[in-house]
């Protein structure tokens, strides 16, 4: 299938600070030396790195009223959401290397604004082992790597919940999430409240990944804006060990693959994170290497006979 795709900004954002491993802040690098930019050149995509946003430092502190390190998590988000908002404004698709997933919540509301503003309809894949509903009434350890999507749909501190002025930044109902197989107890009540989209491994395992797929990105059109949030924890730990929140029983690499084929035939894809990796806990930078070459298929390389 070919397929044009517009000018890409490659946004680095090196902070572990939502995350209880560290090591997620060496993520853009490792990422960049695996050669992410250079993949997405070979398929003949304009490539524009701007570099490493420059937050906080990770003070590595105990939580507080639930929540770790929660006035940096706000300030790495508000320079996320700046950066990701100001290269859809100048017309490029922004990619968010992260980093750990404290990040989406960033970038998603970033996405959001400008969606508001530019009349589109947003649609959310969130790839990931985990729901990231918590809240800290109910997190076991304060992460907030494991509350953006509850930020994002309202719930939270004010320091989170509102960091694009309004809340919430999106509605539950445009969360679609795919490979879930761990879901904290008090998390699964507030799921289940909230209505949340959720495709997890019982399901894919019951109706097979096409399926889930075709459900996923039923209802797009062409004023639709798709931001895949991809959690490389996503993936079943055989497959990327590169991370800190490993659970086993997630979609093996062919799994993946296909959804990744399947959001590049959408052609509706317009912004996209990385996260979760951490180099660290890698051999020989091997998960960075697989996430790209399923960034890549996002991007139209099929592993297929299709090109
Ligand atoms: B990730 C966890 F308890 N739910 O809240 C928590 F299992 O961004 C993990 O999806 C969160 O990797 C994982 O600490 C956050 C835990
Ligand atoms: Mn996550
Ligand atoms: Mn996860
Ligand atoms: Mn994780």
């Amino acid at each position: 299938m070919d397929r044009s795709y517009p000018p890409v900004s490659l946004i680095g954002a090196p902070t572990d600070i939502g995350a209880g491993d560290r090591g997620a802040r060496l993520g853009p690098e490792a990422l960049r030396i695996a050669g992410f930019g250079e993949a997405l050149v070979a398929r003949g995509i304009d490539v524009l790195d701007r570099g490493n946003l420059d937050g906080p430092r990770n003070p590595w502190q105990g939580p507080v009223d639930g929540y770790r390190h929660l006035q940096q998590v706000a300030e790495w988000n508000r320079l996320v959401m700046e950066a990701m908002h100001a290269e859809l404004s100048g017309g490029r698709m922004p990619i968010m290397l992260g980093g750990d997933h404290c990040l989406g919540l960033g970038s998603i509301t970033g996405v959001a604004r400008y969606c508001r503003e530019a009349g589109k309809k947003l649609r959310v894949l969130w790839l990931d082992a985990h729901a990231d509903f918590n809240t800290n009434q109910v997190t076991p350890s304060g992460n907030i790597h494991g509350m953006p999507v509850a930020c994002l749909c309202g719930l939270g501190p004010r320091e989170l919940t509102h960091l694009g002025g309004d809340a919430p930044a999106i509605n539950p109902d445009v969360i679609r999430q795919i490979g879930i197989r761990s879901v904290d107890q008090g998390e699964k009540k507030l799921v289940k409240e909230h209505g949340l989209d959720i495709y997890d491994m019982r399901y894919i395992d019951e109706v097979g990944m096409k399926r889930v797929m075709e459900e996923a990105l039923e209802g797009m059109d062409e004023n639709t804006h798709l931001h895949v949030s991809f959690d490389v924890d996503f993936l079943d730990p055989s497959v990327a060990p590169g991370v800190g929140t490993t659970v086993p029983g997630g979609p093996n690499y062919r799994e993946a693959q296909l959804v990744m084929e399947m959001i590049a035939d959408s052609g509706r894809m317009g912004s996209l994170d990385v996260v979760e990796l951490n180099p660290i806990l890698d051999h020989n930078n091997a998960t960075a290497l697989v996430a790209i070459d399923l960034v890549e298929s996002l991007f139209g390389k099929s592993t297929l006979m299709r090109d």
